[in-house]
């Protein structure tokens, strides 16, 4: 396993988080010294022969089979992956974004494999069901590389994974959240990822763990999908079964759900981050003004700037040069 630091800087007014690659590297092809430029030369001759064509200078198709747009999360991740996988960076990607259905997904990675690219990198909508399609891929000598969310598959099944550790981000909101509200009965209910993803497994089992033994109760909990419609509708759902008075804290798994529920309680005449306090998680640009307006009382930080990883993970994979099977972004 290995652990990407990340530096935060502010550029023209917009939090941005960037990667600084520290010792683990992510990028195979550059070096310094004329001995290391000689050495890397010669071994891509030697894999020039037996790798994929792609490595003979033409761009590296690629087909990227991401989650959909469901969230402001998704859209700086499609960003980051379309500027990585650049024509000016050696590549020529096969976008397709699945509009969060899994079988819509499945269908699109198929084609990848039917169109014979070089490398398929994909954002799984939910961890299972992927066993069959990625055995094809691997039958196809198509490698796989995973990022942002993972699969219940076999790691034998892809060849990288590249995210973040969703269940420490559930710890440290859990831990927030006990340390804030654990000494005195608190009622909560919680809006979940979409079922079935990584993210929401993984987020309510360390906020779970983190809560244990605190007066902090669960009374309800319901999935959103990661969409602000989503969030407002399982809110406005919640409010009228237990009323703004029965409910003391929200948790909800992304900022969009978050968003989604500053709409309904307001809309039923109580006060978000005061009457009704707000955990949340990513940190997007909508996120962080709601924080900044006290609306959202906590966020945890989900890194959605992995495109340059994944893009050097692909370039190493097709080298032949060995990968590590999970490298986990450090949140803030
Ligand atoms: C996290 C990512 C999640 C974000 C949501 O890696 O999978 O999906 O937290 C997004 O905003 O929808």
């Amino acid at each position: 396993m290995v652990l990407i630091n990340r530096t935060k800087m502010i550029v023209a007014g917009v939090a941005t988080m960037a990667l600084a690659l520290t010792a683990c590297g992510g990028s195979t092809s550059s070096s310094s010294s004329s001995a290391a430029a000689s050495t890397a030369a010669s071994a891509a001759a030697s894999t020039a022969a037996s790798a994929p064509a792609s490595t003979s200078g033409a761009p590296i198709k690629v087909g990227f089979a991401q989650t959909g747009s469901e969230s402001g999360w998704r859209s700086a991740n499609t960003e980051s992956m379309k500027e990585a996988f650049s024509a000016a960076n050696g590549f020529d990607l096969t976008f397709n974004a699945a509009d969060n259905d899994p079988a819509a997904q499945i269908a699109a990675v198929r084609s990848f494999i039917n169109q014979k690219v070089d490398a398929i990198v994909m954002s799984p909508i939910v961890a299972d069901g992927w066993d069959g399609v990625l055995k094809e891929a691997a039958d196809a000598n198509i490698p796989v590389v995973l990022e942002a969310r993972t699969v219940s598959a076999p790691d034998t099944l892809f060849a990288s994974w590249v995210g973040l550790d969703f269940k420490k981000e559930g710890v440290t909101a859990g831990t927030w959240a006990k340390e804030q509200y654990g000494d005195t009965d608190t009622k909560m209910v919680v809006l979940e990822g979409t079922t079935g993803s990584a993210p929401a497994n993984d987020r309510a089992a360390g906020f779970d763990e983190a809560i244990a033994g605190s007066k902090i109760q669960k009374i309800d909990s319901q999935t959103g999908d990661f969409t602000r419609d989503g969030g407002k509708k399982v809110m406005e759902g919640f409010l009228q079964k237990y009323g703004a008075d029965g409910i003391d804290l929200v948790f909800a798994h992304n900022d969009d759900m978050a968003l989604g529920a500053i709409e309904a309680i307001e809309a039923a005449g109580a006060v978000p981050g005061k009457d009704i306090n707000i955990i949340s998680i990513d940190a997007v640009h909508d996120g962080m003004a709601a924080l900044a307006a006290g609306k959202i009382n906590y966020i945890v930080e989900c890194n959605p700037l992995l495109g340059e990883l994944a893009a050097g993970l692909v370039k190493d994979v097709l080298a032949g040069n060995p990968v590590e099977k999970a490298i986990f972004v450090e949140d803030g």
